[in-house]
Protein backbone atom coordinates (compact mmCIF):
# COMPACT_ATOMS: atom_id res chain seq x y z
CA UNK A 1 0.00 0.00 0.00
CA UNK A 2 2.87 2.53 1.03
CA UNK A 3 4.50 1.50 -2.29
CA UNK A 4 1.20 2.35 -4.31
CA UNK A 5 1.05 5.53 -2.01
CA UNK A 6 4.77 6.36 -2.97
CA UNK A 7 4.71 5.55 -6.68
CA UNK A 8 0.99 6.60 -7.80
CA UNK A 9 1.90 10.73 -7.73
CA UNK A 10 4.81 10.11 -9.52
CA UNK A 11 3.12 7.87 -12.07
CA UNK A 12 0.07 10.45 -12.57
CA UNK A 13 3.02 12.94 -13.08
CA UNK A 14 4.41 10.99 -15.73
CA UNK A 15 1.32 10.05 -17.37
CA UNK A 16 -0.05 13.14 -17.12
CA UNK A 17 2.86 14.65 -19.14
CA UNK A 18 2.83 11.91 -21.30
CA UNK A 19 -1.44 12.50 -22.06
CA UNK A 20 -0.90 16.58 -22.76
CA UNK A 21 2.28 15.57 -24.93
CA UNK A 22 -0.08 12.82 -26.66
CA UNK A 23 -3.33 15.12 -26.97
CA UNK A 24 -2.73 17.12 -30.50
CA UNK A 25 -5.64 17.93 -32.28
CA UNK A 26 -6.67 15.01 -35.10
CA UNK A 27 -5.14 16.41 -38.58
CA UNK A 28 -7.90 17.92 -40.94
CA UNK A 29 -7.69 17.72 -44.40
CA UNK A 30 -4.84 17.46 -46.85
CA UNK A 31 -1.49 17.77 -44.96
CA UNK A 32 1.77 19.29 -46.44
CA UNK A 33 4.87 17.15 -46.95
CA UNK A 34 7.93 17.34 -45.43
CA UNK A 35 9.23 19.49 -48.86
CA UNK A 36 6.36 21.32 -48.74
CA UNK A 37 7.04 22.69 -45.28
CA UNK A 38 10.05 23.59 -45.97
CA UNK A 39 9.08 25.50 -49.24
CA UNK A 40 6.69 27.64 -47.26
CA UNK A 41 9.58 28.26 -45.02
CA UNK A 42 11.02 30.02 -47.70
CA UNK A 43 8.19 32.17 -48.95
CA UNK A 44 10.28 35.28 -50.82
CA UNK A 45 12.76 33.77 -53.41
CA UNK A 46 14.30 34.64 -56.92
CA UNK A 47 14.10 33.19 -60.53
CA UNK A 48 17.10 34.30 -62.62
CA UNK A 49 17.05 34.68 -66.14
CA UNK A 50 20.29 34.96 -68.12
CA UNK A 51 21.40 34.00 -71.34
CA UNK A 52 22.32 34.42 -74.67
CA UNK A 53 18.68 35.91 -74.85
CA UNK A 54 19.77 38.83 -72.61
CA UNK A 55 22.46 39.50 -75.18
CA UNK A 56 20.03 40.08 -78.07
CA UNK A 57 17.93 41.78 -76.10
CA UNK A 58 14.87 39.30 -76.27
CA UNK A 59 12.37 37.61 -74.97
CA UNK A 60 12.19 34.16 -75.95
CA UNK A 61 15.46 33.29 -77.85
CA UNK A 62 14.68 31.08 -81.31
CA UNK A 63 17.03 29.44 -80.23
CA UNK A 64 19.61 30.36 -83.11
CA UNK A 65 21.68 32.44 -81.18
CA UNK A 66 25.54 32.16 -81.43
CA UNK A 67 27.51 31.15 -78.13
CA UNK A 68 30.04 33.30 -78.70
CA UNK A 69 27.71 36.52 -77.77
CA UNK A 70 27.63 34.92 -74.15
CA UNK A 71 30.26 36.95 -72.83
CA UNK A 72 29.47 38.50 -69.25
CA UNK A 73 32.71 39.88 -68.50
CA UNK A 74 31.92 41.49 -64.95
CA UNK A 75 29.44 38.27 -63.75
CA UNK A 76 29.84 37.94 -60.32
CA UNK A 77 27.20 35.72 -58.64
CA UNK A 78 28.19 37.10 -55.50
CA UNK A 79 27.34 40.26 -55.99
CA UNK A 80 23.65 39.55 -57.68
CA UNK A 81 22.90 36.91 -54.45
CA UNK A 82 23.94 39.76 -51.88
CA UNK A 83 21.51 42.03 -53.89
CA UNK A 84 19.03 38.87 -53.35
CA UNK A 85 19.26 38.29 -49.65
CA UNK A 86 19.06 42.22 -48.99
CA UNK A 87 16.11 41.99 -50.72
CA UNK A 88 14.88 39.22 -47.83
CA UNK A 89 14.93 36.70 -50.45
CA UNK A 90 15.89 33.48 -48.77
CA UNK A 91 16.52 31.30 -52.45
CA UNK A 92 16.85 31.43 -55.64
CA UNK A 93 15.72 29.39 -58.54
CA UNK A 94 18.43 29.76 -61.94
CA UNK A 95 16.85 29.38 -65.02
CA UNK A 96 19.82 26.50 -65.91
CA UNK A 97 18.15 26.44 -69.16
CA UNK A 98 15.44 28.71 -71.15
CA UNK A 99 13.50 27.99 -74.26
CA UNK A 100 16.43 29.20 -76.27
CA UNK A 101 17.97 26.02 -75.27
CA UNK A 102 21.30 27.15 -74.30
CA UNK A 103 22.40 25.44 -71.26
CA UNK A 104 24.07 27.11 -68.80
CA UNK A 105 26.13 24.35 -67.46
CA UNK A 106 28.96 21.85 -69.62
CA UNK A 107 26.22 19.50 -70.33
CA UNK A 108 27.21 16.35 -71.76
CA UNK A 109 23.28 16.26 -73.34
CA UNK A 110 23.66 18.70 -75.92
CA UNK A 111 26.36 20.64 -77.53
CA UNK A 112 24.62 23.88 -77.17
CA UNK A 113 25.99 25.16 -73.89
CA UNK A 114 28.21 27.53 -72.20
CA UNK A 115 31.27 25.90 -73.14
CA UNK A 116 30.99 26.88 -76.34
CA UNK A 117 30.86 30.75 -75.40
CA UNK A 118 33.89 32.85 -73.99
CA UNK A 119 32.36 32.65 -70.41
CA UNK A 120 35.84 31.57 -68.28
CA UNK A 121 37.50 31.20 -71.35
CA UNK A 122 34.77 27.67 -72.56
CA UNK A 123 35.61 26.20 -68.97
CA UNK A 124 32.50 28.18 -67.21
CA UNK A 125 29.58 26.49 -65.24
CA UNK A 126 27.16 29.45 -64.42
CA UNK A 127 24.93 27.03 -61.99
CA UNK A 128 28.10 26.12 -60.18
CA UNK A 129 28.92 29.81 -60.01
CA UNK A 130 25.07 30.31 -58.51
CA UNK A 131 24.66 27.41 -56.23
CA UNK A 132 27.84 28.35 -54.33
CA UNK A 133 26.84 31.61 -53.93
CA UNK A 134 23.47 30.98 -52.22
CA UNK A 135 25.43 28.23 -49.87
CA UNK A 136 28.05 30.32 -48.89
CA UNK A 137 24.94 33.40 -48.35
CA UNK A 138 22.81 30.90 -46.75
CA UNK A 139 20.06 30.96 -49.46
CA UNK A 140 18.24 28.19 -50.92
CA UNK A 141 19.29 27.09 -54.32
CA UNK A 142 16.64 25.42 -57.43
CA UNK A 143 16.52 25.08 -60.79
CA UNK A 144 14.66 25.75 -64.19
CA UNK A 145 15.47 23.67 -67.04
CA UNK A 146 12.76 24.14 -69.76
CA UNK A 147 11.34 21.46 -71.18
CA UNK A 148 10.86 23.51 -74.74
CA UNK A 149 14.14 23.65 -76.55
CA UNK A 150 13.82 25.66 -79.83
CA UNK A 151 17.54 24.55 -80.24
CA UNK A 152 17.31 21.00 -80.55
CA UNK A 153 17.48 19.10 -83.20
CA UNK A 154 15.35 16.27 -81.87
CA UNK A 155 13.12 18.02 -80.09
CA UNK A 156 9.53 16.60 -80.48
CA UNK A 157 10.45 13.01 -80.96
CA UNK A 158 10.72 10.45 -77.94
CA UNK A 159 14.61 10.94 -78.39
CA UNK A 160 14.28 14.55 -76.83
CA UNK A 161 12.32 13.56 -73.77
CA UNK A 162 15.07 11.23 -73.07
CA UNK A 163 17.75 13.87 -73.16
CA UNK A 164 15.58 16.33 -71.01
CA UNK A 165 15.68 13.62 -68.28
CA UNK A 166 18.89 13.22 -68.67
CA UNK A 167 20.08 17.58 -68.64
CA UNK A 168 17.61 17.26 -65.38
CA UNK A 169 19.46 13.86 -63.83
CA UNK A 170 22.87 16.12 -64.19
CA UNK A 171 21.18 19.03 -62.69
CA UNK A 172 19.82 17.25 -59.74
CA UNK A 173 23.39 15.18 -59.42
CA UNK A 174 25.52 17.54 -59.29
CA UNK A 175 24.38 21.03 -57.37
CA UNK A 176 23.63 20.18 -53.42
CA UNK A 177 19.87 19.81 -52.37
CA UNK A 178 17.68 21.67 -54.44
CA UNK A 179 14.35 22.99 -52.83
CA UNK A 180 12.79 23.80 -56.01
CA UNK A 181 12.43 21.94 -59.69
CA UNK A 182 10.76 24.77 -61.40
CA UNK A 183 8.45 23.66 -64.86
CA UNK A 184 7.54 26.71 -67.02
CA UNK A 185 4.39 25.76 -69.20
CA UNK A 186 5.23 27.05 -72.64
CA UNK A 187 5.60 23.82 -74.94
CA UNK A 188 6.48 23.77 -78.61
CA UNK A 189 6.30 26.22 -81.59
CA UNK A 190 8.35 27.88 -84.19
CA UNK A 191 12.35 27.70 -83.46
CA UNK A 192 16.02 26.78 -84.85
CA UNK A 193 15.55 22.82 -84.20
CA UNK A 194 19.46 22.21 -85.37
CA UNK A 195 18.80 24.92 -88.37
CA UNK A 196 15.76 23.02 -89.55
CA UNK A 197 13.75 26.85 -88.49
CA UNK A 198 10.28 25.11 -88.02
CA UNK A 199 7.15 24.59 -86.29
CA UNK A 200 7.16 21.74 -84.18
CA UNK A 201 3.80 21.15 -82.12
CA UNK A 202 3.52 18.50 -79.28
CA UNK A 203 0.98 17.18 -77.27
CA UNK A 204 1.45 19.00 -74.08
CA UNK A 205 -0.65 16.59 -71.82
CA UNK A 206 1.10 13.60 -73.04
CA UNK A 207 4.57 14.19 -74.42
CA UNK A 208 6.86 14.77 -71.55
CA UNK A 209 5.51 11.72 -69.86
CA UNK A 210 5.10 13.80 -66.86
CA UNK A 211 5.15 10.85 -64.38
CA UNK A 212 8.18 9.11 -65.50
CA UNK A 213 10.31 12.74 -65.61
CA UNK A 214 9.31 13.82 -61.89
CA UNK A 215 9.70 9.99 -60.82
CA UNK A 216 13.20 11.01 -61.17
CA UNK A 217 13.43 14.24 -59.56
CA UNK A 218 11.38 12.59 -56.34
CA UNK A 219 14.84 9.83 -56.65
CA UNK A 220 17.53 12.19 -56.81
CA UNK A 221 16.16 15.59 -55.18
CA UNK A 222 13.43 14.40 -52.40
CA UNK A 223 13.26 17.77 -50.93
CA UNK A 224 12.92 19.92 -54.06
CA UNK A 225 9.27 21.09 -54.51
CA UNK A 226 7.90 20.65 -57.97
CA UNK A 227 6.51 23.76 -59.70
CA UNK A 228 4.50 23.65 -62.64
CA UNK A 229 1.43 25.95 -64.06
CA UNK A 230 -1.30 23.03 -62.45
CA UNK A 231 0.75 22.22 -59.86
CA UNK A 232 1.95 19.45 -58.13
CA UNK A 233 4.08 20.15 -54.77
CA UNK A 234 3.69 24.00 -55.85
CA UNK A 235 0.83 25.79 -58.41
CA UNK A 236 1.04 28.67 -60.58
CA UNK A 237 -1.39 31.04 -59.19
CA UNK A 238 -2.57 31.56 -62.73
CA UNK A 239 -1.24 35.38 -63.88
CA UNK A 240 2.51 36.37 -63.77
CA UNK A 241 1.86 39.62 -61.89
CA UNK A 242 2.58 38.51 -58.43
CA UNK A 243 -0.74 38.15 -56.57
CA UNK A 244 -2.79 35.48 -55.08
CA UNK A 245 -6.88 35.59 -54.44
CA UNK A 246 -7.83 37.37 -52.26
CA UNK A 247 -8.95 34.14 -50.39
CA UNK A 248 -6.48 31.17 -51.71
CA UNK A 249 -6.77 28.08 -49.96
CA UNK A 250 -3.28 25.58 -49.81
CA UNK A 251 -5.25 22.88 -50.43
CA UNK A 252 -6.34 22.02 -54.03
CA UNK A 253 -8.45 19.35 -56.46
CA UNK A 254 -7.39 19.44 -59.68
CA UNK A 255 -10.38 20.05 -62.67
CA UNK A 256 -9.44 18.72 -66.09
CA UNK A 257 -9.59 21.75 -68.66
CA UNK A 258 -12.77 21.41 -70.12
CA UNK A 259 -12.13 19.39 -73.59
CA UNK A 260 -9.49 17.68 -72.52
CA UNK A 261 -9.27 13.83 -71.64
CA UNK A 262 -8.83 13.27 -67.92
CA UNK A 263 -8.47 9.72 -68.50
CA UNK A 264 -4.94 10.08 -70.11
CA UNK A 265 -2.60 9.11 -67.70
CA UNK A 266 0.15 11.90 -67.09
CA UNK A 267 -2.70 14.80 -68.62
CA UNK A 268 -1.75 18.02 -67.27
CA UNK A 269 -4.38 19.99 -68.76
CA UNK A 270 -6.07 20.97 -65.79
CA UNK A 271 -7.79 24.70 -65.33
CA UNK A 272 -5.20 27.17 -63.46
CA UNK A 273 -7.42 27.45 -60.39
CA UNK A 274 -6.23 30.93 -58.43
CA UNK A 275 -7.90 30.25 -55.38
CA UNK A 276 -7.25 26.37 -54.83
CA UNK A 277 -9.96 23.81 -53.48
CA UNK A 278 -11.29 24.24 -49.43
CA UNK A 279 -11.04 21.20 -48.40
CA UNK A 280 -8.95 20.11 -51.77
CA UNK A 281 -7.73 16.67 -52.10
CA UNK A 282 -3.88 17.11 -52.22
CA UNK A 283 -2.07 20.26 -50.40
CA UNK A 284 -0.72 22.83 -53.30
CA UNK A 285 -0.13 26.13 -52.50
CA UNK A 286 0.47 28.87 -54.65
CA UNK A 287 3.68 30.68 -56.38
CA UNK A 288 2.89 33.88 -57.35
CA UNK A 289 5.75 35.02 -59.92
CA UNK A 290 6.30 38.22 -61.62
CA UNK A 291 9.41 40.15 -62.66
CA UNK A 292 11.32 42.80 -60.65
CA UNK A 293 11.45 45.09 -63.93
CA UNK A 294 8.80 44.23 -66.87
CA UNK A 295 10.53 41.56 -68.75
CA UNK A 296 11.88 38.51 -67.36
CA UNK A 297 14.89 38.98 -69.04
CA UNK A 298 16.86 42.65 -69.04
CA UNK A 299 16.21 45.01 -71.48
CA UNK A 300 18.16 48.52 -71.43
CA UNK A 301 14.82 50.29 -72.88
CA UNK A 302 12.91 48.88 -69.70
CA UNK A 303 15.21 51.56 -67.56
CA UNK A 304 13.58 53.37 -64.94
CA UNK A 305 10.78 50.89 -64.96
CA UNK A 306 12.14 48.30 -61.90
CA UNK A 307 9.32 48.15 -59.51
CA UNK A 308 9.57 49.92 -56.55
CA UNK A 309 10.13 48.92 -52.41
CA UNK A 310 6.53 49.76 -52.28
CA UNK A 311 5.15 48.26 -54.90
CA UNK A 312 6.78 45.28 -53.83
CA UNK A 313 5.58 45.35 -50.59
CA UNK A 314 2.37 45.63 -51.80
CA UNK A 315 2.68 42.33 -53.94
CA UNK A 316 4.62 40.31 -50.77
CA UNK A 317 0.97 41.39 -49.41
CA UNK A 318 -0.54 40.21 -51.86
CA UNK A 319 1.39 36.59 -52.17
CA UNK A 320 2.97 35.74 -49.39
CA UNK A 321 0.61 37.59 -47.32
CA UNK A 322 -2.37 35.21 -48.53
CA UNK A 323 -0.49 31.78 -48.07
CA UNK A 324 1.57 31.43 -51.32
CA UNK A 325 5.15 32.54 -52.32
CA UNK A 326 6.35 35.41 -53.98
CA UNK A 327 8.59 34.58 -56.52
CA UNK A 328 11.01 37.71 -58.16
CA UNK A 329 12.33 37.45 -61.75
CA UNK A 330 15.69 38.62 -61.28
CA UNK A 331 17.22 40.07 -64.57
CA UNK A 332 21.30 40.31 -64.97
CA UNK A 333 22.34 42.75 -67.83
CA UNK A 334 24.84 42.11 -70.12
CA UNK A 335 27.74 42.96 -67.71
CA UNK A 336 26.18 40.03 -65.91
CA UNK A 337 25.66 42.14 -62.74
CA UNK A 338 22.17 43.92 -61.84
CA UNK A 339 21.05 46.95 -62.88
CA UNK A 340 21.85 49.57 -59.55
CA UNK A 341 18.47 50.47 -59.50
CA UNK A 342 17.27 47.00 -59.26
CA UNK A 343 20.04 46.62 -56.41
CA UNK A 344 18.37 49.64 -54.78
CA UNK A 345 14.82 48.51 -55.33
CA UNK A 346 15.74 44.97 -53.44
CA UNK A 347 17.33 46.56 -50.80
CA UNK A 348 14.47 48.97 -50.43
CA UNK A 349 12.23 46.04 -50.21
CA UNK A 350 14.06 44.26 -47.54
CA UNK A 351 14.30 47.34 -45.20
CA UNK A 352 10.14 47.49 -45.97
CA UNK A 353 9.49 44.27 -44.62
CA UNK A 354 12.29 44.24 -41.74
CA UNK A 355 10.99 47.29 -40.23
CA UNK A 356 7.40 46.44 -40.86
CA UNK A 357 7.42 43.33 -39.34
CA UNK A 358 10.45 44.12 -36.12
CA UNK A 359 7.81 45.18 -33.61
CA UNK A 360 5.31 42.96 -32.39
CA UNK A 361 3.31 45.17 -30.77
CA UNK A 362 1.02 41.50 -29.62
CA UNK A 363 4.09 40.88 -27.56
CA UNK A 364 3.46 43.39 -25.31
CA UNK A 365 -0.19 42.92 -24.58
CA UNK A 366 -2.26 41.11 -22.27
CA UNK A 367 -3.11 37.86 -24.49
CA UNK A 368 -6.29 36.13 -23.25
CA UNK A 369 -7.99 32.94 -25.52
CA UNK A 370 -11.26 31.79 -24.87
CA UNK A 371 -10.68 28.20 -25.23
CA UNK A 372 -7.65 26.47 -24.76
CA UNK A 373 -7.00 22.83 -25.00
CA UNK A 374 -4.68 22.57 -22.34
CA UNK A 375 -1.93 23.85 -20.75
CA UNK A 376 0.73 22.61 -23.69
CA UNK A 377 -1.79 24.81 -26.40
CA UNK A 378 -2.23 27.85 -24.44
CA UNK A 379 -2.46 31.66 -26.00
CA UNK A 380 0.93 32.38 -24.92
CA UNK A 381 2.20 30.01 -27.97
CA UNK A 382 0.66 32.40 -30.25
CA UNK A 383 3.52 34.94 -29.29
CA UNK A 384 6.92 32.99 -28.72
CA UNK A 385 8.02 33.87 -32.35
CA UNK A 386 7.91 30.19 -32.82
CA UNK A 387 6.30 28.01 -35.35
CA UNK A 388 6.70 24.78 -34.06
CA UNK A 389 4.55 25.57 -30.78
CA UNK A 390 0.15 26.60 -31.35
CA UNK A 391 -2.16 27.62 -29.56
CA UNK A 392 -5.09 25.09 -30.24
CA UNK A 393 -8.64 25.03 -29.15
CA UNK A 394 -11.03 22.07 -27.45
CA UNK A 395 -12.31 18.90 -30.12
CA UNK A 396 -15.56 21.12 -29.82
CA UNK A 397 -14.77 23.87 -29.88
CA UNK A 398 -14.60 25.54 -33.43
CA UNK A 399 -15.04 29.46 -32.64
CA UNK A 400 -12.72 31.16 -30.38
CA UNK A 401 -11.68 34.65 -29.58
CA UNK A 402 -8.03 35.65 -29.08
CA UNK A 403 -8.36 39.35 -27.19
CA UNK A 404 -5.31 41.77 -26.53
CA UNK A 405 -5.43 44.61 -24.35
CA UNK A 406 -2.98 46.97 -24.11
CA UNK A 407 -2.49 49.37 -21.02
CA UNK A 408 -2.64 52.17 -23.58
CA UNK A 409 -3.74 52.98 -27.16
CA UNK A 410 -1.30 51.24 -29.76
CA UNK A 411 -1.63 52.51 -33.45
CA UNK A 412 -1.23 49.67 -35.90
CA UNK A 413 -2.37 48.85 -39.95
CA UNK A 414 -0.84 44.86 -40.19
CA UNK A 415 -2.28 41.91 -38.60
CA UNK A 416 -0.58 38.67 -39.68
CA UNK A 417 -1.68 35.10 -38.39
CA UNK A 418 -0.35 31.39 -39.55
CA UNK A 419 -2.04 28.48 -39.02
CA UNK A 420 0.10 25.54 -37.27
CA UNK A 421 0.06 23.85 -40.86
CA UNK A 422 1.32 20.42 -40.45
CA UNK A 423 -2.12 20.06 -39.26
CA UNK A 424 -3.58 21.07 -42.04
CA UNK A 425 -5.50 24.29 -43.01
CA UNK A 426 -8.37 24.68 -40.48
CA UNK A 427 -9.81 27.88 -40.53
CA UNK A 428 -12.61 29.02 -42.46
CA UNK A 429 -12.51 32.69 -41.59
CA UNK A 430 -11.56 35.80 -39.30
CA UNK A 431 -12.68 39.19 -37.87
CA UNK A 432 -11.27 41.48 -36.67
CA UNK A 433 -12.58 43.59 -34.29
CA UNK A 434 -11.04 47.18 -31.92
CA UNK A 435 -12.52 48.67 -29.15
CA UNK A 436 -13.31 52.33 -30.60
CA UNK A 437 -15.08 54.46 -28.31
CA UNK A 438 -16.44 52.36 -25.98
CA UNK A 439 -17.25 50.23 -28.98
CA UNK A 440 -16.79 46.71 -30.18
CA UNK A 441 -15.88 47.61 -34.36
CA UNK A 442 -15.40 45.36 -36.92
CA UNK A 443 -11.93 46.65 -38.89
CA UNK A 444 -11.43 43.24 -41.37
CA UNK A 445 -12.10 40.16 -41.81
CA UNK A 446 -10.35 37.47 -43.81
CA UNK A 447 -11.57 33.86 -45.29
CA UNK A 448 -8.50 31.44 -45.81
CA UNK A 449 -5.42 31.86 -43.12
CA UNK A 450 -2.92 28.47 -43.59
CA UNK A 451 0.62 29.31 -43.74
CA UNK A 452 0.48 33.01 -43.60
CA UNK A 453 -2.36 35.61 -43.77
CA UNK A 454 -1.75 39.37 -43.76
CA UNK A 455 -4.55 41.84 -43.13
CA UNK A 456 -3.29 45.20 -43.93
CA UNK A 457 -5.97 47.92 -42.80
CA UNK A 458 -7.39 50.54 -45.15
CA UNK A 459 -6.51 53.08 -41.70
CA UNK A 460 -4.35 52.45 -39.13
CA UNK A 461 -6.65 51.47 -36.13
CA UNK A 462 -5.87 53.44 -32.61
CA UNK A 463 -6.95 51.12 -29.58
CA UNK A 464 -5.96 49.29 -26.65
CA UNK A 465 -8.07 46.60 -27.21
CA UNK A 466 -8.38 44.00 -29.60
CA UNK A 467 -9.94 41.22 -30.84
CA UNK A 468 -10.03 38.40 -33.04
CA UNK A 469 -12.57 35.98 -33.82
CA UNK A 470 -11.41 32.58 -35.14
CA UNK A 471 -14.61 30.02 -37.54
CA UNK A 472 -13.62 26.91 -38.22
CA UNK A 473 -15.12 23.32 -39.53
CA UNK A 474 -13.07 21.31 -36.62
CA UNK A 475 -10.88 22.79 -33.59
CA UNK A 476 -8.57 25.24 -34.21
CA UNK A 477 -4.71 25.50 -34.26
CA UNK A 478 -2.70 28.74 -34.58
CA UNK A 479 1.01 29.08 -34.55
CA UNK A 480 1.73 32.73 -34.47
CA UNK A 481 -0.86 36.22 -34.30
CA UNK A 482 1.33 39.53 -34.96
CA UNK A 483 0.14 43.24 -35.10
CA UNK A 484 2.59 45.91 -36.40
CA UNK A 485 2.98 49.37 -38.15
CA UNK A 486 3.97 49.21 -41.79
CA UNK A 487 7.11 51.40 -42.12
CA UNK A 488 7.94 53.64 -44.58
CA UNK A 489 11.08 54.48 -46.22
C1 LIG B 1 7.18 31.41 -68.65
C2 LIG B 1 8.22 31.61 -69.75
O1 LIG B 1 7.62 31.47 -71.03
C3 LIG B 1 8.82 32.98 -69.57
O2 LIG B 1 9.78 33.27 -70.55
C4 LIG B 1 9.45 33.04 -68.18
O3 LIG B 1 10.53 32.14 -68.11
C5 LIG B 1 8.41 32.72 -67.11
C6 LIG B 1 8.95 32.71 -65.73
O4 LIG B 1 7.80 31.47 -67.38
O5 LIG B 1 6.51 30.23 -68.75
Amino acid sequence: MRFFRKILPVFLLLTSGFIFAQDPPQPYGALPSKRQLAWHQVDVYGLVHFTPTTFENKEWGYGDANPSIFNPKEFDADKIVAALKAGGLKGLVLVAKHHDGFALWPTKTAAYNISQSPFRDGKGDMVKEFEQACRKAGLKFGVYCSPWDRNNPVYGTHEYVKIYRKQLTELYTNYGELFMSWHDGANGGDGYYGGERATRKIDRSTYYGWDTTWAITRKLQPMANLFSDIGWDVRWVGNESGFAGETSWATFTPVPAKGMNAAIPGNLDHEVNPFGTRGGKNWVPAECDVPLRPGWFYHPEQKGKTKTPEQLFALYLKSVGRGAALDLGIAPDTRGLLDDEDVKALEGFGKLVDESFKNNLAQASTLRVSNKRSKSYKGQFLIDRSMDSYWATEDTVKTALVNLTWTADQTFDLIKMSEYIPLGQRIDSVEVEAMINGNWTKVASATSVGACRIIYLNEPVKTAQLRIRIAAPVCITMSELGVYKKASL
